[in-house]
């Protein structure tokens, strides 16, 4: 008989994502829904607005990659107007990205997806002195594994756990049977989880430097930055270097290395290694670091084929609402998007509850409507984007900065290429991407350098919107979670339509008109959970994309109920 598994909230991650599988008789996943119960409407707010503001209502789409998509919405901007903006604000523009993927990927593999693969409880076991020796096999250097230091790790968690506490460490499967680290292993991950409690706040500095703040940097402008005095202040420049290298430094001594630690003890548990969900993968050029080159390239690849890297045809990219509470089921291109909502809620269905009782409960209408998250396709075709998409095209394409660090990786962790294709490979390649960053990120910095040292100290370009035309443009880059695009048509000087394509919109999307699964649903199937009472497996797969839940649909309460009604008149 089947059985169906709900795991509402999915927890550590940003928004609200309700997963709903079915299991057949031994356990697998036949079936798999992944849905947004939260709608958000930025999209909506910026219509009949100033497109010189957008970036600033852009950035309110999340809380997370808040610079992601202020950039976007100022460079959608620049794109319609035909704005050029000069090489220092596009270079600043890179050192602030570079300060968003280090806070952003080192928070997610620690703080939000470290649970799924460290026992704390088990932790609190190792012996130090072995757990100190262990760390040498991942790391010339290991960082904060001194036997002193882990001694001083568990005691700080064993007071939690006394007081009958968790604290942040609550509501995971300890003990699961599919953890595989020894207790000393989950030592060193356990130190690292709270080191980098403080290397998130040096992360956060890094992008105040010419950012002002963080989250919701303020400097960007359309047409340039305003961090103009920053970048001239030796001090400040200075400040970002130390800072740059501190996180860095974690990044090659910690991250990278639990990594490795972790392709070799979970390199043969099933439920992390046998898929890849969505075999099309892509990602689009960012970090620029000189007049026209980028750290990382664009590309897609079809079915999982290593051999051949296709170049993007924009006027394929759809997104459509078969299964999403929007009016407009039909499969249009941003520049002709829609997102009135039609909100029409969850089945009832009746079960038996733990007590044996018959109850009515709530579930997804899987034949209807079951997200807020729109299906966005590319020539029909669901597509993976996010770190796996980057560094996988980007290793295919032969890619000089992405090669030689993959390669190294693959020979630590004693996996094969193919073994990226996978939930420990999308974890790998988050680690991977900064790695790159860590390691060519200051390119940016040192021509940002040489370019004022040559007297170029222009900051921002000029330009005019003229009224009696019609404009449209767009942004397509690499953000944390993947590659986003943001579409703009703006008209009469002010905002006409506004579409955002989000990463977790591509990985989340609900099934399209003919069936097709976006990547979560898609990487659930053939799944095989050990203990239905504790979905360990569906967990550490979904948080492996790093869903972004409030990007992905850009108000409402738990019941569906509104809120309130706002009218916004922008002409006042
Ligand atoms: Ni809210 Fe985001 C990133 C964007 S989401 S985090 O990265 O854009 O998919
Ligand atoms: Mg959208």
């Amino acid at each position: 008989m089947s059985e169906r598994i709900v795991v509402d909230p999915i927890t550590r991650i940003e928004g609200h994502l309700r997963v709903e599988v079915i299991v057949d008789d031994n356990n697998v996943v036949t079936e798999a829904y992944t849905g947004s119960t939260l709608w958000r409407g930025l999209e909506t707010i910026v219509k009949g607005r100033d497109p010189r503001d957008a970036g600033l209502f852009m950035q309110r789409i999340c809380g997370v990659c808040t610079y992601s998509h202020y950039k976007a919405g100022v460079m959608a901007v620049e794109d319609a107007l035909g704005i050029k903006p000069p090489l220092n604000a596009i270079l600043t523009r890179t050192l602030m990205s570079n300060a968003l993927f280090f806070h952003d990927h080192c928070v997610h593999f620690y703080q939000l997806h470290a649970l799924d693969w460290v026992d704390v409880v088990s932790a609190l076991s190792a012996d130090v002195f072995k757990a100190q020796e262990e760390a040498f096999k991942y790391c010339e250097t290991p960082y904060a594994c001194g036997a002193d230091h882990l001694k001083s790790v568990q005691d700080r968690v064993r007071k939690f756990v006394e007081k009958g506490n968790l604290g942040p460490f609550a509501n995971a499967y300890y003990g699961h049977p599919t953890y595989r680290f020894t207790p000393e292993q989950n030592l060193i991950g356990l130190s690292h989880y709270l080191e980098c409690l403080r290397i998130q706040r040096t992360a956060a500095e890094l992008m105040a430097v010419f950012g002002a703040k963080q989250p919701h940097p303020q400097s960007l402008v359309v047409g340039g930055i305003t961090s103009v005095m920053d970048i001239l202040s030796p001090a400040r420049l200075g400040e970002y270097l130390t800072k740059f290298k501190e996180v860095a430094d974690f990044v090659n001594r910690a991250y990278y290395s639990d990594i490795v630690m972790a392709a070799r003890a979970y390199g043969n548990e099933p439920s992390v290694t046998n898929d890849v969900g969505t075999p099309n993968l892509w990602t689009h050029q960012e970090f620029q670091y000189s007049k026209n080159d980028f750290l990382f390239g664009s590309g897609i690849i079809l079915n999982g084929d290593l051999s051949k890297v296709y170049d993007l045809d924009e006027s394929k990219i759809t997104e459509e609402a078969t299964h999403a509470w929007y009016k407009n089921d039909a499969a249009l291109h941003p520049y002709e998007g829609e997102q009135e909502p039609n909100y029409t809620g969850f089945k009832t269905e009746k079960t038996i509850n733990a007590q044996g009782e018959m109850v009515d409960t709530k579930i997804f209408d899987t034949k209807g409507k079951y997200s807020w998250i729109k299906a966005p396709r590319y020539d029909g075709k669901p597509l993976q984007v996010g770190p796996l998409a980057n560094i996988v095209v980007n290793y295919a394409k032969g890619n000089k900065f992405v090669v030689p660090i993959v390669d190294q990786f693959l020979k630590d962790a004693g996996l094969p290429v193919e073994a990226v294709l996978s939930t420990l490979g999308r974890a790998a390649c988050r680690m991977l991407e900064v790695k790159a960053i860590a390691t060519h990120g200051l390119m940016a910095f040192n021509n940002l350098v040489e370019n004022i040292k040559s007297g170029d100290t222009e900051t921002c370009a000029k330009y005019k919107i003229d009224h009696k035309k019609e404009y449209k443009g767009r942004y397509i880059g690499n953000v944390p979670r993947g590659t986003l695009s943001h579409w703009c048509r703006i008209e009469k000087g002010v905002i006409k339509n506004w579409q955002a394509v989000v990463p977790s919109t591509w990985n989340a999307s609900p099934k399209d008109k003919d069936g097709k699964m976006g990547s979560y649903e898609a990487c659930l199937i053939g799944l095989k959970i050990a203990d239905l009472k504790q979905p360990l497996e569906i967990i550490r797969k979904i948080h492996s994309y790093d869903p972004c839940i409030a990007c992905a649909v850009h108000v409402m309460d738990t019941k569906g109920n509104e809120l309130g009604a706002y009218k916004v008149n922008p002409n006042i």
